[in-house]
């Protein structure tokens, strides 16, 4: 994106990595490597242009949440109240969990400082002086190196009172989850910070009405922040004009499956999928029927050229059926039963449900697993699919939060694009053959 930093891939291009730009490079989780890379220059420029204008250059940058919900983050910003005299907080929603997902794990174990910085900015912007980072227990890895670089920048007088002389006083703490999925929603989120079972509370209030201890409170995705430090170093032209005209900036895509190079690639948002899976990820190396395009709790896409072709966006993925979720896109083989596969993501949101409402607890914990559970295992009946989809229609839109939702995506979109799969279930014939053997529940 600047003269001073080359672009790195090996392909032609259009951009050089800025999120990612640190990974790989020698202890890049310290602050001198991050100060060499150009590190602190985006609050600096923050401190020099004031909150207010912080929060106009975030709107004018175009940055979407990229937790996966895609709301924009200068609007969320400018929902937090001014001057009204309370405490207010920032929160980094560190909880990775989504079936897909694995950027921001990379973003605070290589790079915790780019993290650090997006908090500080955003803290300042929204005059809250005290950051929380709630980090998925299992991250170990990132959680350590994310204290230690805390810990640096309060030694460098980056954290702490009156940082840098500008009169802004912010400090981080990190707290780990205890492996929750439903931790990810924001109010089960502030909940399980305050000690409280991690069930999710109503909206409205929103967070930055009344958010973590009843007060004013702005909860972002890690990539989100590490976005917004790039957005106040480069300025917000340069984020927007990278993407498309609704959705800007770049985006860190995952991609797992049969591929020959799984992994996270930063590609500007409407990068067409073949980009990702042949170009970057080296194509697939099975023949593969259906995309996760990102993370399970997305439609799926059937495979073909006009898919291949879609632009990465959130505009052309509502288009085509489905989102852009988190960018955790996943291919599944031919060789792969659609009812088995959705009878894993179906466990996964049963076994994930906070148990809080009834038609997440008794509809999904309860009847779906069981009905899939009955399919797989070769005993469907006529009607078993008529049967899904009646529940689906009890659960979808009738659910506390967005869990049970997320949940039906899967459920629906397979059931529509491979009905096939679900009649030959319900005749008793059903392949189990993910990782190619079959498994037990
Ligand atoms: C003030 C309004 N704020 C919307 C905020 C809202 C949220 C964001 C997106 O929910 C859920 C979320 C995740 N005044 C507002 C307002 N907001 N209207 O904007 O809200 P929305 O309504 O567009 O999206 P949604 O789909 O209803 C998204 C949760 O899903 N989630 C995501 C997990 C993410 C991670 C991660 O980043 N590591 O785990 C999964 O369940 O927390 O609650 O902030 O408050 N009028």
């Amino acid at each position: 994106p600047t003269a001073e930093k080359p672009i790195t891939s090996a392909l032609d291009h259009r951009f050089a990595p800025t999120l990612y730009a640190q990974v790989g490079q020698p202890q890049s989780w310290t602050l001198d490597a991050y100060r060499r890379g150009g590190g602190y220059q985006g609050v600096q420029r923050a401190f020099a242009l004031g909150p207010d204008a912080v929060i106009e250059e975030v709107k004018k940058s175009g940055l979407r949440g990229r937790g996966g919900a895609g709301f924009a983050t200068g609007l969320k910003w400018s929902f937090m109240p001014l001057n009204d005299g309370k405490p207010h907080y920032v929160i980094c929603n560190a909880d990775e969990s989504e079936p897909g997902t694995f950027k921001d794990r990379y973003l605070m174990s290589e790079d915790p400082h780019q993290l650090i910085e997006g908090m500080m900015i955003g803290g300042y912007a929204m005059r809250a002086a005290q950051g929380y980072v709630y980090i998925r227990g299992e991250y170990v890895l990132a959680a350590e190196r994310l204290w230690a670089a805390i810990h640096e920048a309060r030694a460098a007088g980056l954290l702490g009172e009156n940082i840098l002389g500008s009169g802004f006083d912010f400090d981080i703490q990190v707290h780990r989850g205890a492996g929750a999925y439903i931790c990810g929603e924001e109010t089960a989120l502030m909940n399980s910070l305050e000690g409280l079972r991690a069930n999710p509370r109503l909206k409205p209030p929103f967070p930055a009405a009344a958010g973590l201890y009843g007060l004013p409170t702005t909860i972002n995705n890690v990539e989100t922040f590490c976005a917004a430090t790039h957005i106040l170093k480069y300025g917000a032209e340069w984020h927007a004009g990278m993407g498309t005209e609704r959705s800007k900036g770049m985006k860190l895509f995952q991609i797992s499956g049969p591929v020959a190079r799984p992994g996270v690639y930063e590609l500007p948002l409407g990068t067409p999928f073949r980009e990702l899976i042949y170009d970057w990820a080296g194509g697939p190396a099975e023949p593969v029927k259906a995309i996760i395009p990102g993370g399970i709790s997305c439609q799926l896409l059937k495979w073909s050229e006009a898919i291949l072709d879609t632009p990465m966006d959130y505009e052309s993925l509502a288009a085509a059926g489905s989102s852009l979720g988190t960018g955790g896109v996943t291919l599944i083989p031919e060789s792969v039963s659609i009812v088995d596969t959705t009878w894993n993501a179906v466990r996964f949101y049963g076994h994930e449900s906070c148990g809080k409402c009834t038609p997440c607890r008794e509809g999904i914990s309860g009847w779906m697993v069981k009905m899939y559970e009955k399919l797989v295992r070769g005993h469907g009946q006529p009607g078993d699919t008529a049967l899904i989809l009646d529940m689906a229609d009890n659960i979808g839109g009738r659910s506390f939060c967005a869990l049970a939702d997320a949940c039906m995506g899967p459920v629906l979109s397979s059931i529509k694009l491979f009905r096939e799969e679900y009649d030959a279930a319900e005749r008793g014939e059903v392949r189990r053959t993910l990782a190619g053997r079959w498994r037990d529940a």
